[in-house]
């Protein structure tokens, strides 16, 4: 049994430090998908965080910004955001974070050495150098039927690699609008341009494919703050006639990441989405009238972020998961993860990274796993001083749920 404060901490900080991480939502592709899996220090310093962040300090025009090829963005990029004023944001900290462990000497001039770094490594010897490093055991995938390059491979060329899981992303069906339809019919799926049970059908048929194809572990759709179910649309009509019955039949979640403004500025491209509080008594609703149907939720507003706990301690098929994207900052995901552990104890998925850049992994997780272990450390202290008994094994198995545990549990349940 555990019996200071010194043993606890060095406990919980060496258990969340070893633990194997499933990262149940990222960008990143398995090595067949070719150069849709980014990586290296271009694609670190060039990640759209940091592009929103330099046009901060960039008065040239978008688009001649985006007409640099990927190594003049990133120099210019460096020039604003590390040589010119001090990279203390989380986005830049990260890249930073990366090449100092990988043992490169951190220093204003140093992208050049970096790039020669990087010049001579092979994607395979670098996937495994980085799972290493971040101690993570396998990623799920963002895996989108109508990307034109990505549907190609899994026709033609997937090579299944068990460390990069997928899930059937869907944003363009729930909302691309009644055009979609006519995607699907000339792919030979028999539907209409008219919401009937023969569109219903075709469109069940469309996502039961993919998921078989794919081994979909969850079903997934980002949604804008304006989100709402039920409500007479063509994004609740299909959620109801043809994602929750297809995600019933093959016992997956249905995940969705509530609260994007999608290109609030266009001209930032990835860069350009925001953030609106949304609507929880959608996914009350959905949870409460579904009870067969199972949920991954994660919001993008801070605001919604207590009401989204509370939710889950309504519904046990509601899992809440990650500090998503305007979140994933030190001060936001310790809040938010110290509000979770106190409302949901261990029932939840805490962290995401939502790496788009293979190499993120490494300063993604280990910024986490430090705010989680001081998160947790201060939970364990409280318990302690009930008297509670409090063994190493107690927190292994705790530690063991919250990085993957819970998710695959999730994933594996009936309701
Ligand atoms: O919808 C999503 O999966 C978002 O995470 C992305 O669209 C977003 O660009 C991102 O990568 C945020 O971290
Ligand atoms: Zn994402």
């Amino acid at each position: 049994m555990i019996k200071s404060d010194v043993m606890l901490r060095k406990t919980v900080e060496k258990v969340v430090d070893e633990v194997k991480v499933t990262d149940v939502h990222t960008h990143l592709y398995a090595p067949c998908f070719g150069d849709l899996l980014l990586w290296g220090v271009d694609e670190l310093v060039t990640y759209h965080y940091l592009i929103a962040e330099a046009f901060r300090w960039l008065d040239i025009p978008y688009e001649e910004f985006w007409e640099l090829d990927k190594e003049a963005q990133s120099d210019l990029i460096w020039q604003k955001l590390f040589t010119e004023n001090s990279p203390y944001s989380e986005a830049c900290r990260g890249v930073l974070t990366v090449l100092n462990r990988l043992g490169l000497d951190i220093k204003k001039d140093g992208l050049p050495e970096y790039r020669d770094f990087f010049k001579n490594r092979t994607i395979h010897e670098y996937i495994d150098i980085v799972f290493d490093m971040a101690g993570v055991k396998e990623v799920v995938m963002t895996n989108d039927p109508f990307d034109d390059v990505e549907r190609e491979v899994w026709l033609k060329s997937y090579e299944k690699d068990e460390r990069f899981k997928a899930a059937l992303r869907i944003d363009p069906l729930l909302n691309g609008g009644i055009d979609i339809l006519h995607q699907l019919r000339s792919w030979g799926y028999d539907v209409e341009d008219q919401l009937n049970e023969k569109t219903y059908s075709g469109v069940r048929r469309f996502l039961s494919e993919w998921v078989e194809r794919m081994d979909a572990v969850y079903m997934a759709v980002s949604l804008p703050p304006t989100f709402d179910f039920p409500e007479d649309s063509m994004r609740a009509k299909l959620i109801e006639n043809c994602v929750l019955p297809v995600c019933r039949e093959y016992n997956i979640p249905f995940a969705m990441m509530i609260g994007v403004k999608k290109l609030t500025n266009p001209d930032l491209k990835l860069a350009g989405d925001s953030v609106g509080k949304s609507n929880i008594d959608a996914v009350e609703y959905l949870c409460a009238n579904f009870p067969h149907n199972k949920f991954m939720v994660t919001m993008l507003a801070k605001e919604n972020q207590h009401e989204l706990c509370v939710a889950a301690r309504k519904f046990r098929n509601l899992l809440v998961f990650g500090c998503w994207w305007f979140l994933n900052n030190p001060s936001l995901i310790d809040e938010i993860t110290r509000m979770r552990f106190e409302l949901l104890g261990v029932s939840v998925v805490p962290q995401h990274s939502d790496a788009r850049v293979l190499d993120q992994l490494i300063y993604k997780w280990d910024h986490s796993r430090k705010i989680i272990a001081h998160v947790l450390y201060d939970k364990y202290k409280d318990l302690m001083d009930t008297g509670w008994p409090i063994t190493e094994e107690d927190i292994v198995r705790d530690v063991e749920k919250l990085m993957g545990a819970n998710f695959w549990e999730f994933i594996e349940k009936e309701l």
